[in-house]
């Protein structure tokens, strides 16, 4: 039987038990979208159903993924299904394409009430890699939590999905494309768009883009080096800095965005650009950086090679704020960082004046307080800043943030760090992930830990390594009580705080396809101008000793190390 290409139709289904949304989105193996049967269609379904049928109908939602394995296909499904649930149009990147940040700049853009990402963000692309779907709301930030568990709710219970199938949409093609449904909601449209242009627009507006060009292709230009790492953000990096800045073709490299980016995790650290590391070593560079898959996260590199951590990457911003025109013209109304990134951030706001939040992990958070009015830049440790033109961090903006203030100060990236740390001092930070951790042995080691850690006698309990000596202060459970809505959300992460302010925190990532990530942030503050320049590794060394001591994390997991240091 052939279906009539208008036709509607509402199949069964059963419900998976794990669709629960973590951090941001559902992430999975690729191989478990395409072999559980209806995967992908129960979670797209439990995501239109979980939108009230009158907000829906006749509604805009905004499409895009990163161009990993599998974003075309899903796409398809998400376009048939949203025809058949009623929504009126849908609005798509090229080819399918589109950075987080752009989806996030699109659906304010568009008014829409939400949008899909598809995405698993730094995690490895390919048939063997892994694969995301988020939704984003009308704020163009990741649903809160109120959401995403209806989301999940419904996915436990789902008996049927309703879908277009023989709908056919053409990603290649710019402009409108109108369906005509067999059922009671049409028209249904669908306009693929150019986001690129569309996100440099928002751009222009921020930053000024005639002095970053006689930056970047003046008589006294700079060189950069960019890595798109076969991300989505190729495209955006060639149009925005080379085409418009007049950064020459060669300063971005991996710009073609592949299902597998190329067989590297798209992941901006030391381990997967280790390419862009040696290259800035050279010292040809003035500024080097690299971004995730989805184009939301961004590592700064100054000449040689020098390493901006993404805790004090944020502060530096935040202490040369206005000299990006956006903020000039809308003032500074907070600034936000989430419990595990370092304090650096909180040093510039007490000099400042202004309001520092404190949140858990997750861009959400950051969110709720911007739409309130209450916050304009953030950013967290896991190589993600932004501020509140968009709800997502935002890779591009951070560095063109970076480039603005590299031209006011006229000074190099390591000269402006070295200034920073010298007028607040300096908080030194590290990050250890121990990933692929059996997800039972990580749940118990962190329940003991936390047991251990609530007893009366851990605090004021002393630990020594050689001849430094830490003492307990303070051992919780991070807890967060959103200031906009009250809503309290527990559980956020163990956090050990010793007498001399430096931190011990133990937190599962939340966004793993497999078993469980252990992440154990450090962090120490030093005022001391004498060992401000010090190695983060060697200077808290001691504080790492302690950390696996404590969670005796090797011997519970079987780990000898960690699969990543920050
Ligand atoms: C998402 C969120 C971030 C969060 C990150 C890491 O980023 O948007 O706010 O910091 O997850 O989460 P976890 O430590 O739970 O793995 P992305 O870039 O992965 O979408």
């Amino acid at each position: 039987m052939t279906l009539d290409p208008r036709s509607v139709l509402t199949l069964p289904t059963a419900p998976y038990p794990d669709q629960k949304p973590g951090t941001s989105g559902l992430r999975r193996r690729v191989l478990v979208f395409q072999s559980k049967r209806n995967y992908l269609e129960n979670f797209v379904q439990s995501v239109y159903s979980s939108i009230d049928l009158r907000d829906r109908q006749g509604s805009t939602m905004v499409v895009g993924g990163d161009g990993r394995y599998f974003n075309q296909t899903a796409i398809e499904v998400i376009v048939q299904m949203a025809a058949a649930n009623g929504v009126g149009r849908l609005v798509i990147g090229h080819h399918g394409i589109m950075s987080t940040p752009a989806v996030s700049c699109l659906i304010r853009k568009y008014k829409a009430i939400g949008g899909i990402i598809l995405t698993a963000s730094h995690s490895p692309g390919g048939p063997d890699g892994d694969f995301g779907i988020k939704f984003n709301t009308a704020n163009g930030g990741p649903a809160q939590e109120a959401v995403t568990n209806r989301i999940f709710q419904i996915s436990r219970t789902i008996e049927e999905f309703a879908i277009c199938p023989e709908l056919r949409v053409d990603l290649d093609t710019l402009g409108r494309q109108m369906f005509d449904l067999e059922n009671k909601f049409k028209p249904f449209t669908v306009e693929i768009v150019d986001s690129v242009e569309c996100y440099a627009n928002m751009l222009r507006n921020i930053f000024d883009f005639a002095a970053l060009k006689e930056l970047l292709s003046g008589e006294n230009h700079i060189k950069i080096r960019l890595d798109a790492m076969h991300g989505v953000l190729g495209p955006y990096v060639k149009r925005i800095l080379c085409e418009e800045l007049g950064s020459p073709a060669n300063s971005a490299i991996n710009c073609v965005p592949l299902e597998d980016f190329g067989g590297q995790n798209p992941d901006p650290n030391f381990n997967y650009a280790a390419d862009l590391v040696e290259t800035m070593k050279s010292g040809q560079y003035d500024l080097g950086a690299a971004f995730d898959g989805d184009g939301d996260r961004n590592m700064i590199l100054g000449k040689h090679g020098f390493f901006v951590n993404p805790s004090d990457s944020v502060a530096v911003i935040a202490a040369n704020v206005f000299s990006i025109p956006y903020f000039q013209h809308n003032g500074v109304r907070g600034f936000g960082r989430s419990m595990p990134t370092s304090a650096a951030l909180d040093n510039v706001a007490r000099v400042t004046k202004i309001e520092l939040y404190e949140t858990p992990t997750g861009w959400k958070f950051f969110s709720n307080l911007m739409d309130a009015g209450r916050l304009s830049l953030c950013g967290e440790e896991g190589f993600g800043t932004g501020a509140d033109h968009i709800r997502e961090k935002d890779g591009l903006w951070a560095v063109l943030a970076w480039l603005t203030i590299l031209a006011a100060r006229k000074q190099s990236v390591e000269g402006i760090m070295k200034d920073h740390w010298q007028r607040f001092g300096r908080n030194f930070f590290t990050r250890y992930d121990y990933e692929e951790v059996d997800l039972d042995v990580a749940v118990e080691m962190m329940e003991d830990l936390e047991l251990m850690m609530l007893e009366k006698a851990f605090v004021g309990q002393r630990f020594a390594v050689g001849e430094q000596v830490y003492q307990v202060e303070r051992a919780d459970n991070f807890e967060y009580t959103d200031p906009v809505d009250g809503c309290i959300y527990r559980n956020q992460g163990l956090r050990i705080t010793f007498t001399d302010g430096s931190r011990i925190i133990y937190r599962l990532s939340g966004t793993e396809s497999l078993g469980a990530t252990i992440r154990v942030y450090i962090d120490s503050y030093e005022k001391d101008p004498s060992k401000m320049f010090q190695d983060p590794q060697v200077m808290l060394a001691p504080l790492v000793t302690i950390a696996l001591k404590i969670s005796r994390l090797h011997e519970r997991t079987g780990h000898s190390g960690p699969s990543i240091i920050t």
